[in-house]
């Protein structure tokens, strides 16, 4: 693939995808799904999970249907172009602060985080940044194509199922601590009105069979790539980005080619970058409080900005459960290099929780 002159990355930034593709409905009223990969879908195992719904299991990855078509579609369809850069993450593991910190990060000489009107503050940060099986799986991929270069793009994709152009690119993934992301998770699910109980989800996940799981393939197959290719995969931890933020903005930067100068950090770039993303802050903004996200299932944008706190899970699952699935995905990360550390017993209040369970980053070959 050719290179991308990288002295223009800055100048140019991404632009925000809504401004480029502003349909009054999101897209809701051109929602076309691709129908040639029907006789491919109808072979898949299937199971009954989340309330009334069904996962298909589709080259050894659990998806909700429309999950399932927008990536046949992706690996039969998507052109990549030089420049892009893709995020990429299992659910619930700060896509959300991911995609505002590296949007704020690329375009921040087109829009400066001290700009009133900057884009994060006047659109929802999944509006900036587009999901990809999302539009694929509706037949709107040409709403990628209508998106000038660089494109930053998005997945909940497993590496192992991303076609080469997209392994190509320039990917960054965020991972959580699993208890924290399964207890998002199920919050969210309820809020987009799934109902079912938490031990559902739990046991989903202990199969390997929870929406996008099994969790430790997803995690292996990123951790894996970074590590064989660290320029190319950066393998970033939600908890560390909790506790040094300005620090991920930094690294995400130099990763992008786009270092700050040192005119920058002397200006306060990465700090006002991070206070512009903090959950805080992106709360309370009416395009987040307003407004939803989704084709196929609806997320009011608020349901994106829940706590964003380490160690929730605490109030979610008893001892045993947390030994359960601690014990299974230490077994399945065992000899990768990759380890998630729960510390001490189970505390009562939140906070003590969050002092508790602060993982480890040895093994992280990347900051
Ligand atoms: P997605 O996969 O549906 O896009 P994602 O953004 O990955 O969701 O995860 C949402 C989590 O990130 C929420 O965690 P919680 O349910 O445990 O609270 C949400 O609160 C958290 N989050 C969203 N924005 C931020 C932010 N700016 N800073 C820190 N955490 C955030």
């Amino acid at each position: 693939m050719a290179a991308l002159d990288k002295s223009c990355l800055v100048e140019l930034g991404p632009v925000p995808f809504k401004d480029v593709n502003n349909d009054d409905d999101n897209g809701q009223t051109a929602i076309s799904p691709p129908t040639e990969y029907a006789d491919i879908v109808a072979t898949l195992p299937s199971i009954a999970a989340i309330g009334d719904s069904q996962l298909l299991k589709y080259q050894d990855v659990w998806l909700f249907i429309h999950g399932v078509t927008g990536v046949i579609s992706i690996q039969r369809r998507f052109k990549s172009r030089p420049g892009d850069v893709l995020l990429a993450s299992p659910p619930k593991c700060g896509t959300t602060w991911l995609k505002a910190l590296s949007f704020a990060t690329m375009a921040r000489a087109k829009y400066p985080p001290s700009d009133a009107n900057h884009p994060l503050r006047r659109l929802n940060p999944h509006e900036c940044v587009p999901f990809m099986e999302n539009l694929f799986s509706a037949g709107q991929e040409a709403k990628l194509e209508a998106l000038p270069s660089p494109r930053l793009l998005q997945t909940h994709m497993h590496y192992s199922v991303l076609p080469r152009s997209l392994a190509d690119c320039k990917i960054v993934f965020v991972c959580r601590e699993p208890k924290d992301m399964l207890v998002s998770m199920w919050h969210f699910l309820q809020s987009a009105g799934f109902s079912f109980p938490f031990s559902d989800l739990f046991e989903l996940a202990c199969q390997g069979q929870n929406p996008h799981g099994p969790i430790w393939s997803h995690l292996l197959g990123y951790w894996t790539a970074s590590t064989a290719r660290p320029e190319m995969v950066l393998f970033l931890r939600y908890e560390d980005m909790l506790a040094d933020p300005v620090s991920t903005v930094r690294q995400l930067a130099r990763f992008m080619d786009v270092p700050f100068t040192a005119a920058e950090e002397a200006a306060g770039l990465p700090v006002d970058i991070v206070e512009m993303c903090s959950i805080d802050a992106l709360r309370e903004l009416e395009a987040n409080k307003t407004g939803k996200f989704g084709l196929f299932f609806k997320f009011q944008h608020q349901t994106f900005f829940r706590k964003g706190v380490v160690g929730d899970w605490v109030n979610y699952m008893t001892p045993e459960m947390a030994r359960r699935i601690d014990a299974i995905v230490g077994d399945k990360l065992h000899g990768s290099g990759l380890t998630f550390t729960s510390v001490g017993t189970i505390a009562s209040q939140d906070q003590d929780a969050r002092t508790l369970l602060l993982p480890t980053s040895s093994s992280l070959s990347s900051s």
